[in-house]
């Protein structure tokens, strides 16, 4: 039967690859997909009938390298990740089918523009932050490098929160990027895997007399795979992005609807269906949430179900997993599929424990995205327990045996033990998921070679003593389809023409332009490039959200989560201080270049200083922006809900990159190589990426300031005294006493009160202590941006040295150090 469909099955090919192809096929969507005519089509018509129709132009690509990995059963990257950061679709389709031309020419010849078209696309806000962009930018490099992976995820139907501003406080609104139909997306409704939760285990003998456990759930949620195309760059392929939405299963409804109580029956098929609703907006410090830890189950279990029951063979020995398969863990949210799997070999398969835990710890790796001790996972216990109680019994075990390991290693060090176990008792039982993927994991990766240096010696040291091989360093990177060439098409062409279009897949090429920086007539190219984003940024800000940017200033940028330690208060202080040497007569405002500061941030809902300092951003912006005094030369703009779309607008626009966190804290930054990428100069910590940034561009093209982090942890240990600063630092004084004065609320006092009393009585990130040093970064800055030559020549330079950000080789080093699979052959 199945031979017979295989042989039976007509080729899948695409429309015809031309503006008449394009227009039949367009028209066609519209009229049959959409119900409409032309006359009568809306612009959310016209973007669906467009989506639809360049999907139908990635179609037989995407069935064609499915068939050729099935085929192949080469070893494949399950990359497992809770967030997935897309950004717009139609546009990354159109450059990967090199379509946009013709679908340009297209669509003008029926009277209707590309742009408005693309401006109709609700990105999907899968993510909160840098992870989640993360894996969108690696999930589109293996595709472009045929590297056979399946992303998987979770489908929540409400992403990251919708920002905005009321008198200047954050009010989130829920993300409905669904409402207006989702033309990317494959439903299969028919291939749902069913998700067991809760109940209890028991002891049984099987039929060959050998004690067994089982786990007898209490109820159960079904997994609806949404696949999506993640095409390669002009190379014919298209992966799978697998995203899993949560629905009631029918077994569950039955037994309530049957006992009559059907309103209950309802609310349990919403109760069912929530596990997917929504995205938790908390970046770093996570909550314990039961809900979550149901996201974090339920994703797994059906990705693990998914790829041994449906991706291999159905004869399939799984001791060979570890030749086929490799999960990649996106930090911790992911890590309980460890014991998932476990559970699959021991209980379902009734392997024994030991064959069992050998196939396991070959097949998942770990990427750690953090530093900060209170951003690392910790379930607690009783709630693991009552959610998942056949997974925790078998954590116990991985956790007993492991600590028999190290007892073994080193007799009587109770505290060693102590301190590895993967179970801690304080001030909570709690299974710590960090130290359970590393045990579990057969590589544990840092994101920035300092990271990796810093997890190894600060938060894993007696992991890193004890299985010094098992940790690796891959340094992020970053898409230069969507970053550069799709977000900055001015850029993308005079690089193109200098160099030809190889770099767009082979970032390490960008050195060719190296010498230009020398030519002054390419400099001037490079100079309109950047006058041109900046109109173009400027118009887009008009529009969206009816902000005019001053004609010719230098564009300064810090975007980014909100977070005390990415410090956007160090940069709040910077521009009250020049605001206040300006109106105090010390600064004449004409001694400087003019800047606009801009900033894009969302904060956790319930995190209130986050909160607070954007209030404050926004508070010191209306201020200075409507203060004669220093008009032209300080302009403050926070358009809200920062956002993908809106960075593919801003960043290649930018001049200045502030890249200003505690040196220590930021595991690497992902935004920081967008702006070098894009042509900004940095000023930037010894922190994270920033590090590897500056050594490629050179010292001379990259403005560092502030402690290092062995003077970060020295300060701290002997004792940190903010107000000290406050009171030695007149500058400083006068820019914290301008803040509490009111003068930024009105007069009121009180309104700021907690920022300012954070930073004279706490600051945990040592803002104070690195003010000085940020200032006089600041100009520096100044000073170089003054000789226009000097500073383009800067410009072209940190392009040109960047290409060692690019994520495709973040996948090589992945491919290299960990994963150590195969791109497919070349057709
Ligand atoms: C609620 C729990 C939680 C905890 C951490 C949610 C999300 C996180 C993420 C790890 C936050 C995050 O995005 N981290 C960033 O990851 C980037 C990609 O590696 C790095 O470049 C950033 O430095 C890191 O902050």
């Amino acid at each position: 039967m199945t031979e017979n469909r295989a042989n039976s099955t007509a080729p899948v090919t695409a429309p015809q690859h031309s503006v008449e192809g394009f227009v039949k096929e367009f028209l066609r969507e519209l009229h049959f997909g959409q119900g409409v005519t032309l006359e009568r089509a809306s612009v959310n018509d016209e973007y669906l009938a467009l989506a639809r129709t360049v999907r139908e132009y990635l179609m037989a690509r995407w069935l064609e390298t499915v068939r050729r990995q099935r085929d192949a059963q080469a070893k494949s990257v399950a990359y497992l990740s809770a967030e997935y950061l897309l950004g717009r679709q139609l546009d990354n389709a159109l450059i990967a089918t090199d379509m946009t031309e013709i679908v340009e020419e297209g669509l003008a010849s029926l009277g209707i523009e590309l742009s408005t078209l693309r401006e109709q696309e609700v990105e999907p806000g899968l993510g909160n932050g840098g992870l989640g962009r993360l894996a969108a930018c690696f999930v589109d490099s293996l595709a472009t490098m045929s590297v056979p992976c399946i992303g998987y995820g979770i489908r929540y139907e409400y992403g990251i929160f919708r920002q905005t501003f009321v008198d200047g406080f954050q009010v989130e609104q829920a993300d409905t990027w669904l409402t207006l139909g989702a033309p990317w997306e494959f439903p299969h409704p028919e291939a749902a895997v069913t998700v067991h939760f809760g109940g209890s285990t028991e002891r049984y003998t099987d039929d060959d007399g050998v004690e067994r456990t089982r786990w007898v759930p209490a109820w159960d949620v079904l997994g609806v795979p949404y696949n999506y195309m993640v095409p390669g760059y002009q190379n014919g392929r298209v992966n799978t992005l697998r995203l899993w939405s949560a629905r009631a299963t029918k077994a569950f409804d039955l037994a309530i609807f049957n006992s009559g109580e059907y309103v209950d029956a309802v609310r349990a098929q919403t109760f069912a269906e929530n596990i997917s609703k929504v995205l938790y907006p908390e970046d770093s410090t996570p909550q314990g949430k039961e809900l979550r830890l149901q996201q974090q189950y339920f994703f797994v279990a059906c990705s693990i179900r998914d790829f041994v029951d449906n991706v291999l063979p159905a004869d399939f020995d799984l001791h060979n997993l570890p030749d086929r398969i490799i999960f990649q863990l996106n930090d911790t949210h992911p890590v309980i599929a460890v014991p998932e799997l476990m559970r699959i070999l021991v209980d379902e398969k009734k392997w024994d424990w030991d064959e069992a835990w050998a196939v396991t710890q070959k097949c998942f790796a770990y990427t750690c995205h953090t530093l900060l001790p209170e951003a690392l996972e910790v379930w607690p216990v009783a709630l693991l327990g009552k959610l998942l109680p056949r997974h925790l019994e078998i954590i116990y075990r991985i956790n007993d045996d492991f600590l028999a390991e190290v007892a073994q290693r080193y007799p009587g060090d109770e505290l060693r033990l102590r301190r590895m176990s993967i179970i801690a008792e304080y001030p909570e039982r709690s299974v710590r998921m960090a130290f359970l993927a590393t045990v579990a994991g057969a590589k544990v990766n840092g994101v920035a070679a300092l990271h990796s240096q810093l997890l190894r010696d600060k938060v894993l040291p007696d992991f890193s003593e004890y299985w010094p091989d098992k940790f690796t360093n891959v340094t992020n990177g970053v898409t230069p389809r969507r970053f550069v060439r799709l977000a900055n098409p001015a850029l993308s062409e005079l690089i193109t023409d200098a160099i030809g279009p190889g770099w767009l897949t082979d970032l390490a090429r960008l050195r060719e332009m190296e010498p230009l920086a020398d030519d002054a007539e390419f400099r001037e190219k490079f100079r309109a490039v950047k006058a041109h984003n900046k109109q173009r940024l400027s118009a887009l800000l008009q529009r969206r959200d009816g902000i005019t940017l001053p004609g010719d200033a230098m564009l300064d940028v810090m975007v980014k989560r909100l977070h005390e330690y990415k410090r956007q208060t160090l940069k709040v202080l910077h521009i009250v201080s020049l605001y206040e040497r300006i109106i105090s007569g010390e600064l004449d405002p004409t001694s400087i270049p003019p800047r606009v500061f801009a900033f894009g941030a969302k904060a956790a809902p319930g995190y209130k200083m986050a909160k607070q300092t954007i209030a404050l951003i926004n508070h010191v912006g209306r201020v200075v922006n409507d203060d004669p005094r220093v008009k032209g030369a300080l302009t403050v703009v926070f358009p809200p809900n920062y956002n993908v779309t809106l960075a593919e607008t801003l960043i290649p626009a930018a001049d200045l990159s502030e890249q200003i966190s505690l040196a220590g804290k930021e595991a690497s930054g992902t935004g920081n190589m967008k702006f070098a990428l894009n042509g900004a100069l940095t000023i930037g910590t010894d922190d994270g990426a920033n590090v590897e940034i500056r050594e490629l561009v050179g010292d001379e093209n990259f403005f560092l300031f502030g402690l290092v982090e062995p003077e970060v942890d020295a300060l701290v240990t002997a004792g940190y005294h903010p107000s000290s600063y406050y009171e030695e630092n007149p500058t400083l004084r006068r820019a914290i006493d301008r803040i509490a004065s009111g003068a930024f609320a009105g007069g009121d006092r009180t309104v700021f009160e907690p920022i300012v009393s954070n930073l004279l009585h706490e600051d945990r990130f040592l803002v104070l202590a690195d003010f000085q040093a940020y200032l006089d970064a600041q100009d520096r800055v100044d000073a170089a941006y003054r000789d226009t030559e000097a500073w383009t020549r800067s410009a072209i330079l940190n392009v040109a040295r960047s290409g060692y950000f690019s994520s495709d080789r973040a996948m090589w080093d992945y491919i290299d150090r960990i994963w150590h699979s195969q791109p497919l052959a070349a057709r």
